[in-house]
């Protein structure tokens, strides 16, 4: 599978969004980042579901890779207006046994389903869902803000994830979200990573030509 690009939308400037996703949608981007948080499962609040949902007027061929880092993710599907071509990603972490429903409930929409784990969360809890999503998110740092280190051990994780992934089916994919730098992108790869977020630490640093970027960090992570 060809490594794919899905740039933070939280990072981005925020007095021009929409001039910036069409920017990345004439680029040939795959995915925009959408990230959501409610301030109690993360301490910070970024992307309102409203704005989630506008989002999709604006896009022609990217598509919406919406994070979710709340508790009871459901409710907030209407607001978003879940759907066909976006792919969910809902927190193990969140969700407690309530995650099956959740995640068919996703898949019921026609949208694509995806758990994500945080840093100290073992692979092995995905085994059980593993034959109802289409993949994963891992975290690479703590989730709630952009411009954070990098977690020790998440090389590691992206490996051990990947393998988990390989042994079920193929075609699964491994999105990587958390201080994907200029440094690190290629490493993420090599480990087993599929999607890669670019925020703060590559496609948003200051004064960068955001066309340049995106070539740039898409042969890095071809
Ligand atoms: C963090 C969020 C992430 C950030 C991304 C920012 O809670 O889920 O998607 O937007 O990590 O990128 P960076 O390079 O600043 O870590
Ligand atoms: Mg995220």
């Amino acid at each position: 599978m060809k490594g794919m690009l899905s740039p933070s939308l939280m990072c981005a400037d925020a007095l021009n969004l929409q001039s910036e996703l069409e920017i990345l949608d004439k680029l040939g981007v795959e995915y925009i980042h959408l990230d959501f948080m409610d301030n109690h499962f993360v301490p910070n609040i970024t992307l309102d579901a409203n704005l989630i949902k506008a989002v999709k007027s604006v896009l022609v061929n990217m598509k919406r890779d919406i994070h979710i880092m709340a508790f009871e993710p459901a409710q907030y599907f209407d607001r978003m207006d879940i759907g066909k071509g976006d792919i969910v990603s809902v927190h193990y972490e969140a969700c407690g046994e309530t995650l099956h429903d959740v995640i068919a409930e996703i898949r019921e929409r026609g949208a694509s389903p995806f758990v994500a784990i945080s840093p100290d969360t073992k692979p092995d809890v995905l085994s059980d869902y593993l034959d109802e999503i289409d993949g994963v998110l891992v975290m690479t740092v703590y989730p709630g803000f952009a411009g954070r280190p990098i977690v020790e051990g998440s090389f590691e994780k992206i490996k051990a994830v990947r393998e988990l992934l390989d042994s079920r089916r193929e075609g699964m994919l491994l999105e990587v979200d958390g201080h994907v730098s200029w440094d690190l992108c290629e490493k993420m790869r090599a480990c087993g990573g599929d999607m890669f977020v670019a925020g703060s630490s590559s496609l948003y640093q200051k004064g960068i030509d955001i066309a340049e970027a995106v070539e740039k960090m898409s042969n890095m992570i071809a």
